[in-house]
């Protein structure tokens, strides 16, 4: 009787820290041997000129989520974790989004109803804080932290959602509290709002006038701003999306001094750029997304970020609206004023596809920092690890096996997201995945897909270890405690 389900033979195995030869015995779903010539499994894949990673973790997604404009988002749990898996991507943490005034729990529950029967891979869930009062702060936040929802979402803008600065601070002595992690979306909302006013009243409303009206010095300030009022009580945050090297700089000034502040940033800030607003037609709308991508010499800046580890995740904000859809980037008024074409873009199955191809490939980062930035760093600042995020001994056998020299060129009639565009259109890539493993069943095979909507589990996240505060607040903790 074979002890193994399955043996991937003979393969390369990258984890954050090691590239290394040989085989992974997988039984029950986990991982149970790593060495050579292992015995032979009831199932055998040969992995010769493959690398097998840790599937990915995209820990930033939008699926199914509420809004406040009547815009839709065009995936849904089935839809978005397909495209997920198909990308190479095991683990997927989308949000429960609060409505002003609603418990917590509230919010949880409806995600948790939308993800049931549809998602093929695992899922967690981070939480947006669209309500910090004392009442939700005291009791709700406790209790889901101690649930497994150990994340929260603030936004510095939007008016559905945004906190105000005093806020901010009680969601950050509750998040010191519990150890629990908070994500910012850092943006300057009233000078978003004066300047969108001032194009408006200018006739400057075209697609392009949304960068605009969200300069690099609008998420500059709100980073600066998010970062002094974690540094004023000694809570750890990661900045979500950065866009611009300005907002990286400052979080390169916070590390430098020591503090822990975590960054992420995405695909389209790589990839994307102003120039790309200028497209014709509408064509401008598909890039339409907050923080806007920069001009293209910010690009390299962000890679720089990434090779320096200043970034420690890089997620697709997957936030994917139609691009022909009255529900989408057509919504009524979007062609009369860029403040009302849905802000997003689709990216949850290109994320690693572009990341290897143009990141690993072209000499950008290394293997193993590919596998920090794409799943091992999201497992340990969320909670996840070392169940997920590895190859070791133990773990669940998520695993992606990749072709290093696969040439690929991106259309969006390869995708398996329910999007009518991809904003990477015709990109030549090297380098692609070609299986799937969740939990140790295949659920992707050479672009086929298997598994059933359904079969993928919610993981509770633990207090993350990288939420611990330091222990050193700049004012006496007794006063907020
Ligand atoms: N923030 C996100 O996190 N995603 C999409 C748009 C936005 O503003
Ligand atoms: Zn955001
Ligand atoms: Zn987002």
């Amino acid at each position: 009787m074979a002890e193994y389900d399955l043996v991937i033979r003979n393969t390369t195995i990258a984890t954050a820290s090691d590239v290394v030869k040989g085989d992974i015995g997988i039984a029950g779903g986990r991982v149970v041997a790593l060495g050579e010539r292992l015995d032979k499994g009831r199932r055998e894949i040969d992995g010769t000129g493959r690398i097998a990673v840790p599937g990915g973790i995209d820990a930033h997604v939008h699926f199914d989520q509420d809004t406040a404009d009547g815009s839709v988002f065009c995936d849904d749990f089935e839809s978005g974790s397909r495209a997920a898996a198909a990308g190479g991507t095991t683990t997927i943490i989308p949000f429960a989004y609060q409505n002003k005034g609603q418990p917590l729990r509230d919010a949880v529950n409806k995600y948790h109803a939308r993800a049931e029967g549809k998602s093929l891979i695992d899922y967690a869930f981070h939480v947006i804080l669209s309500d910090a009062s004392e009442k939700i702060m005291g009791q709700d936040f406790t209790a889901l932290v101690a649930d497994g929802y150990t994340s929260f979402k603030v936004y510095m803008t939007y008016d559905d959602v945004k906190l105000t600065d005093r806020e901010m601070l009680d969601a950050l002595a509750a998040a010191r509290r519990e150890q629990a992690m908070l994500m910012i979306h850092a943006e300057n909302s009233d000078c978003i709002t004066w300047l969108t006013e001032r194009l408006e009243l200018k006739g400057m409303t075209a697609a392009k006038f949304h960068a605009t009206s969200r300069p690099f010095v609008v998420e500059r300030e709100a980073t600066h701003r998010a970062i002094s009022l974690a540094e004023l009580l000694d809570v750890p945050m990661l900045l979500v999306h950065v866009s611009a090297k300005e907002a990286m700089h400052e979080i390169q000034r916070a590390q430098a001094r020591g503090l822990r502040v975590y960054g992420e940033t995405c695909p389209q800030y790589l990839f994307l750029s102003e120039e790309d607003f200028e497209k014709p037609g509408d064509e401008g709308a598909k890039c339409v997304c907050s923080p806007p991508p920069r001009g293209t010499d910010n690009q390299e800046h962000i890679w720089t970020g990434l090779a320096a580890n200043t970034f420690h995740v890089l997620s697709s904000d997957h936030a994917a609206f139609k691009f022909d859809d009255v529900r989408g980037k057509k919504l009524p008024g979007a062609r009369e004023s860029f403040r009302k074409i849905p802000n997003g873009v689709p990216g949850v199955e290109t994320r690693l596809p572009l990341l290897f191809s143009e990141g690993v490939n072209k000499g950008r980062i290394s293997l193993q920092q590919f596998v920090a930035l794409s799943s091992t760093n999201a497992a340990k600042i969320y909670g996840l690890h070392p169940r997920k995020g590895t190859i070791a001994v133990g773990s669940d056998a998520d695993i992606v096996l990749w072709d290093p020299e696969r040439k690929v060129s991106l259309t969006n009639s390869i995708l398996h997201h329910n999007c009518d565009y991809t904003p990477y259109e015709g990109r030549e890539l090297t380098g692609y995945p070609v299986m799937t493993l969740s939990r140790g069943e295949v659920v992707m095979d050479e672009g086929r897909m298997s598994g059933s909507a359904g079969r993928g589990r919610f993981q509770k996240c633990d207090r993350p270890e990288a939420a611990r505060p330091r222990g050193r607040p700049l004012i006496d903790p007794s006063i907020f405690n």
